[in-house]
């Protein structure tokens, strides 16, 4: 190891939304002479976690893993809680526990990055106890952070009595209640506490790092840069859109493989569908879908999730699609249920358009290959993100189509409409390959994420 080469911790969360800017930041950073170590909780919450942080340390044998063993967490404490949120509790609850194991790492580090879930719990160990600085890795919009950063002001301020409507966010937008994420509706629930004891630590930050690019998302970033949003906020580096260069073991492509049958499809000709990973979807709906993608006529490549965890998902595909669907689409579509490189598809010159729940690393996957992106946001983040992937022209938001149970199903009818719409659509297909020559020239030499990447070295190297 390099005499000198500052030694870096990595701290990430829970959920592949989460670990892949992650996995692709320490990637782009360990070309730069840094030395590099990842907190790693196992076992993780999900299979798809597993093979990812595996294919990381296969890949770059130089990265070190520090183990942290987790504190027990009553689960029945949180009746319902999502298993993602319940990690991030977890590891919150657990983050004392870092200060010892961090300052016995060796070589001594320098700087730690951590996930924003952990923010208010690990930037006091880090800064108050070993003295060492301390970045955030935003894994979601700019615009979300500006949400996230703007939210404590706005429940002190107006809303003494913690009643949440429609938040305006200084410099960015004003997000309309059904916009945020729901469990920011009551300030008493556990995700909103994790929030807003976040946002409230931002300040103490020494900067952020966000997988966005300058033209995608000029508002938010100039807003936050230039303290609107709230005064004082740390130095902003832009450094998206983040690639991954490591692919999983099981996302390898081979005969039979997505990417073995989209090389079969002609140009633009595939509708690519999917909702992240963990946003598992109802029966009734996966029919509407189905029957749209049907209707629709269009060729098709679907991710199908019906559980929240990818390990607890066994049921058998011709059981939730019905009848003789997959008899049906045979040869025109192709429905998966196993891990897909989502990434490789939608850079596939056979994707045509992508219906998606606009996960941030979806829209920026989008964004890179070019392909529009028709959203149906589902939680979290999602509604926010989808204003800033139109304000940003990466695609089109259906605003009214809810995923809230039996009596607001999305039709199949309308669903195989607006595809056919928008896939006709050649303003959202000429909007969204100019935000991929933007997202090229950020990453080349000279390009504003370039020199942000370069910047954010020089920081840790001073
Ligand atoms: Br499903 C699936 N392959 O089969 P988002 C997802 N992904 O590469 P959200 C695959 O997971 P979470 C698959 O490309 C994206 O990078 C996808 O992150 C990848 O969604 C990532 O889009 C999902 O930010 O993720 O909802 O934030 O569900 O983990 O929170």
């Amino acid at each position: 190891q390099d005499r000198g080469a500052p030694h870096v911790v990595f701290i990430p969360s829970a959920g592949m939304g989460h670990l892949f800017p992650f996995f692709r930041f320490i990637t782009a950073l360990s070309s730069h002479d840094v030395d590099i170590s990842v907190v790693t909780v196992l076992p993780t919450v999900t299979t798809a976690e597993a093979d990812h942080f595996a294919a990381l340390f296969t890949a770059l044998p130089r990265i070190r893993r520090i183990n942290f063993n987790l504190l027990p967490l009553d689960a029945s404490a949180f009746p319902g809680a999502d298993p993602f949120f319940l990690r991030w509790e977890s590891l919150r609850r657990s983050a004392h526990l870092l200060g010892p194991l961090l300052a016995g790492a060796t070589p001594s580090m320098s700087a730690v990055i951590t996930d924003v879930t952990l923010a208010s719990q690990v930037i006091p160990i880090v800064k108050d106890e070993l003295h060492l600085s301390c970045h955030i890795l935003f894994p979601s919009s700019t615009t979300m952070l500006s949400v996230c950063a703007y939210f404590p002001t706005y429940l002190d301020g107006a809303n003494a009595d913690h009643v949440v409507s429609d938040v305006d966010v200084p410099g960015v937008r004003r997000f309309t209640k059904a916009t945020l994420p729901q469990a920011l509706h009551d300030p008493n629930n556990l995700f909103t506490k994790q929030f807003v004891a976040n946002g409230r630590g931002f300040t103490k930050a020494d900067g952020f790092l966000l997988n966005t690019f300058e033209a995608l998302e000029p508002e938010a970033i100039a807003a936050l840069r230039g303290g609107k949003v709230i005064p004082c906020f740390p130095p902003v580096f832009t450094v998206g859109p983040l690639k991954s260069m490591i692919p999983a073991e099981s996302e390898k492509a081979g005969a039979g493989s997505p990417m073995a049958w989209l090389d079969e499809q002609p140009a633009r000709s595939v509708v690519y569908v999917a909702f992240g990973n963990r946003c598992a979807v109802t029966l009734d709906q996966i029919r509407e879908i189905a029957a749209g993608l049907e209707a629709s006529s269009f060729r098709f490549l679907w991710v199908l999730k019906t559980t929240v965890v990818d390990r607890e998902d066994t049921v058998e595909l011709k059981d939730v699609l019905g009848d003789g669907f997959l008899e049906r689409t045979q040869g025109r579509g192709l429905v998966t249920k196993a891990w897909v490189d989502q990434e490789a598809v939608l850079n596939h010159p056979a994707v045509g358009l992508f219906l998606s729940h606009s996960g941030w690393n979806s829209v920026l996957e989008a964004a890179v290959g070019g392909v529009p992106l028709l959203a149906w946001p589902r939680l979290g983040d999602h509604h926010v993100n989808a204003t800033a992937m139109v304000s940003g022209g990466v695609g089109v938001w259906m605003e009214h189509w809810s995923w809230d149970g039996e009596d607001r199903l999305v039709s199949g009818e309308e669903i195989g409409e607006k595809l056919k719409e928008v896939m006709a659509d050649e303003t959202v297909r000429a909007r969204v390959a100019k935000v991929r020559e933007e997202a090229a020239k950020a990453v080349d030499e000279g390009g504003s994420t370039y020199r942000s990447m370069q910047e954010f070295v020089a920081k840790l190297k001073a």
